[in-house]
């Protein structure tokens, strides 16, 4: 099999970059490890920039999302028992859409098939060969077939556990990483969001979140030991701790339900350089991980392939600058991605502090962002999404 660029990976990176590529006129064939009903299963990311919204509407992934979008324009910090509403709208001019990555990823997958576009899914043994070269090649096996995929591009797009990032000399690349020492335990459930925008919360019991996915679905987060286990976490103990977290007027509208996805994800902050290797093109959870503080993984991934796209269609038209510059000119956004997602993170989270001097830091941070509009607009800004 033959085609211009081969593309690891079917979660947001993957399948925008096909639709963006295939906009353009430029063949692409997508190789996944799991099932289409795995990727689908999995509960993450929710809230859109303003810039991820136009790319998904562009590649004619955004009827859905234009419909049963929920626009935020603002939420709110609780600490102190008292809630700061972060007003997005105003301080900025510009909001955040709700919308849940499963969501997203199915509309761009509905998208790809119309298309008539090449997917394998539930391909085993990828390997990359010849990143170096002229001609790269893509081995994997189907259906119990073994297949070999040449292209001109490799596109790593398959997170941070991919084969991609993992194919290329250690001497290639530079690693940054910061690990967190704590956790954050998800849970799903049907039921009203207790609050109709996102309340992030600082508390001395540690770090919750309430978010959404629908006016009857919510999203709510706590941050937990790093090596928590589900089966510690029955619903009960889930729900006493969010209320014991939270103000007693919002513990009180809580409503509980059943969860219908639990789950816990480490935190962490990692970014690989460069982001392209000879043919080799990196692109979202891939090359770096941000924690989820300030919601921004999903939205590096769609500004990431963003860039890489207009670098190939530069490319096929026959100008090489754009590819050469692709690494450099993601990077920049990812960086301040990065100093975002560290800072919410080391603001709103519970650390072992003996001294209690972090503590006090984040009260003195957290009165100044409630007294300062220039303190509230440098967070709105990042929050909505640096342009690119
Ligand atoms: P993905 O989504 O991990 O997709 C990679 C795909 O590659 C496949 N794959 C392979 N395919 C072939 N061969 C191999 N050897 C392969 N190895 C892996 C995988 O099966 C998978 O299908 O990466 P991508 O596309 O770069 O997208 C990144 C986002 O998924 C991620 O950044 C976000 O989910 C992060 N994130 C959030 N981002 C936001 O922008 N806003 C949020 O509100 C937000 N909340 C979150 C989050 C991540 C979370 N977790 C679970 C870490 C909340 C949580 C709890
Ligand atoms: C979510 O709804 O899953 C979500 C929202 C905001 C975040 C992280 C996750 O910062």
């Amino acid at each position: 099999m033959r085609t211009q660029v081969a593309i690891i990976g079917s979660g947001p990176a993957g399948l925008l970059l096909g639709q963006l590529l295939r906009k353009a006129g430029i063949d692409a064939v997508i190789v996944e490890r799991r099932s289409r009903d795995y990727v689908l299963s999995r509960i993450r990311a929710g809230v859109l920039e303003r810039g991820t919204v136009d790319l998904l509407a562009a590649v004619g992934a955004g009827a859905r999302l234009r419909r049963e979008g929920l626009v935020h324009d603002g939420f709110d910090l609780l600490f102190d028992g008292q809630r700061q509403r972060i007003d997005l709208r105003g301080l900025t001019g510009s909001a955040v859409t709700v919308y849940g990555q499963t969501e997203a990823t199915r509309d761009l997958m509905e998208a790809r098939d119309e298309s008539g576009a090449t997917s394998f899914y539930e391909a085993e043994n990828v390997a990359l060969h010849d990143i170096d070269g002229q001609a790269p090649r893509v081995s994997f096996v189907h259906g119990g077939r073994a297949h070999q995929l040449s292209c001109e591009f490799i596109a790593g797009c398959d997170g941070f556990h991919g084969v991609s990032r993992a194919s290329i000399p250690e001497r290639a690349l530079r690693t940054y990483e910061r690990l967190y020492p704590f956790g954050w335990l998800g849970v799903l459930s049907e039921t009203p969001p207790v609050s109709h925008e996102l309340i992030y919360v600082n508390h001395a019991r540690g770090f919750a979140l309430c978010s959404m996915r629908s006016s009857h679905r919510s999203r709510y987060y706590l941050q937990c030991p790093i090596d928590a286990s589900i089966e510690a976490w029955p619903d009960d103990r889930f729900w006493d701790e969010l209320r014991a977290r939270l103000d007693s007027e919002t513990a009180q509208s809580l409503v509980v339900g059943p969860s219908i996805e639990k789950s816990i994800a480490p935190l962490r902050s990692f970014v690989a350089e460069p982001m392209r290797v000879g043919r080799l093109l990196l692109a979202g959870d891939a090359a770096h991980i941000v924690p989820p503080t300030g919601a921004k993984g999903l939205n590096l991934a769609a500004s990431d392939v963003h860039y890489l796209s207009e670098a190939l269609i530069a490319h096929y038209r026959g100008s090489n600058r754009e590819l050469d510059g692709y690494s450099a000119r993601a990077l920049a956004r990812v960086w301040k991605a990065v100093r975002f997602s560290w800072w919410m993170t080391s603001l709103m989270h519970r650390f072992d502090d003996d001294s209690g001097f972090g503590a006090k830091m984040q009260q003195a941070e957290l009165s100044y962002l409630a007294s300062s509009r220039a303190a509230q607009t440098a967070l709105a800004e990042n929050y909505i999404g640096l342009p690119f």
